[in-house]
């Protein structure tokens, strides 16, 4: 039986003309500078992100962390936003190697508000820990997908840029915020001083993020990755399926979109809540509690048809549409909970 896994789209495997392109990569030693395909790959995410330089890196999160590390001197502060990645999921790797502490900031929607951060920024006395960096998340991971307003990015970045603290934004899925929002995604980046995005998420690739910024910001990143143990060698197999990806899985994630608004419509009429509501993009949360059932039994039902889903608690499920995931898999999955529901 055929698996439609909705726990995320990391779960993504490589199509066959991606790993033509993968066995037919040219490679050479990275550590050294020497492999043509990484090279490549480092030159396009610049270029597309109108960024002076880039670095592939194995994960998102050592991309986040590799961030962190290159822009702060340890026993800062780092003003995150109280549900995102850097501080839930990367295991207190900010504080264990790099010296500093996240200063989160709760947000009902995943925004950070201007006045909020401004509050948090610390005041210029020698007793406080000094503010080192902020992180923005967008699309927003455990918001639902959400999109980052623009105008609250533009304030942001002004903001960042007047104080001369480096702003960094976690862009696992920035061209799902891209295609969601109709901006190019160069200019939902502008002004950032780093950015790190997925290639192993909805674009497809089995491995790999990308780190952008100027050269400086890259050279020193460069010897955060080899610290952090991401110095590869023949990269440059993997790295041609970041580049295939690029180029070709783009602007196919509107379908991802719109398969998620699908399922969401359907779950919102069986009486599920749906966070956010629309749906925004390619991750929903349901409230399943609302509908009177528990997470996990629909997640055992639902796997007996070869449907994978991904509970949070007894109340709720994160689904989340992606590439190797078709109008008809979702088609069934909706069956499949009609089913349950049906007795
Ligand atoms: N997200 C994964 C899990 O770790 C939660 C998922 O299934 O969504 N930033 C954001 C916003 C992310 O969602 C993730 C991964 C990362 C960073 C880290 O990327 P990886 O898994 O490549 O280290």
């Amino acid at each position: 039986m055929t698996k439609i896994d909705l726990r995320s789209d990391t779960v993504t495997r490589p199509s066959p003309e991606m790993r033509k392109e993968m066995a037919n990569a040219e490679v050479g030693d990275d550590v050294y500078a020497e492999d043509p395909t990484v090279n490549e790959l480092q030159e396009l995410a610049a270029e597309i992100l109108d960024f002076e330089a880039g670095l592939f890196v194995p994960s998102g999160t050592m991309g986040n962390q590799v961030a962190i590390w290159s822009h702060t001197t340890s026993g800062q502060e780092v003003i995150v936003e109280e549900d995102c990645h850097i501080f839930n999921y990367e295991l207190g790797t900010a504080s264990a190697f790099s010296g500093v502490t996240p200063r989160p900031v709760s947000s009902p929607d995943g925004v950070l508000k201007i006045q909020k951060i401004r509050s948090k920024i610390t005041p210029d006395k020698y007793y406080l820990p000094e503010t080192g960096m902020i992180a923005l998340e967008n699309t927003h991971n455990n918001k639902g997908g959400r999109v980052y307003p623009y105008e609250e990015l533009r304030k942001t970045v002004n903001f960042a840029r007047e104080k001369g603290i480096p702003l960094h934004l976690d862009g696992a899925r920035l061209f799902n915020a891209s295609i969601a929002s109709g901006r190019e995604p160069g200019e939902l980046v502008r002004g950032f001083d780093s950015v790190m995005f997925c290639l192993s998420k909805g674009l497809g690739a089995p491995v790999g993020s990308m780190l952008v910024g100027n050269e400086e910001f890259i050279k020193e990143a460069l010897i955060g990755r080899k610290r952090f143990g991401g110095g590869m060698r023949q990269a440059g197999v993997i790295a041609a399926a970041g580049i295939y990806s690029l180029n070709n899985n783009i602007s196919r994630l509107q379908e991802d979109h719109e398969n998620a608004k699908i399922l969401g419509q359907e779950l919102k009429d069986l009486g599920f809540g749906l966070t956010p509501d629309p749906v925004e993009t390619n991750i929903i949360f349901v409230n399943t509690q609302q509908a009177g059932v528990d997470a996990f039994d629909l997640a055992k039902s639902l796997r007996k048809k070869g449907i994978v889903i991904g509970p949070r608690n007894s109340g709720n499920i994160r689904f989340v549409t992606h590439l190797d995931v078709n109008r008809e898999d979702i088609e069934k999955t909706i069956k499949a909970i009609k089913d349950y529901l049906a007795g």
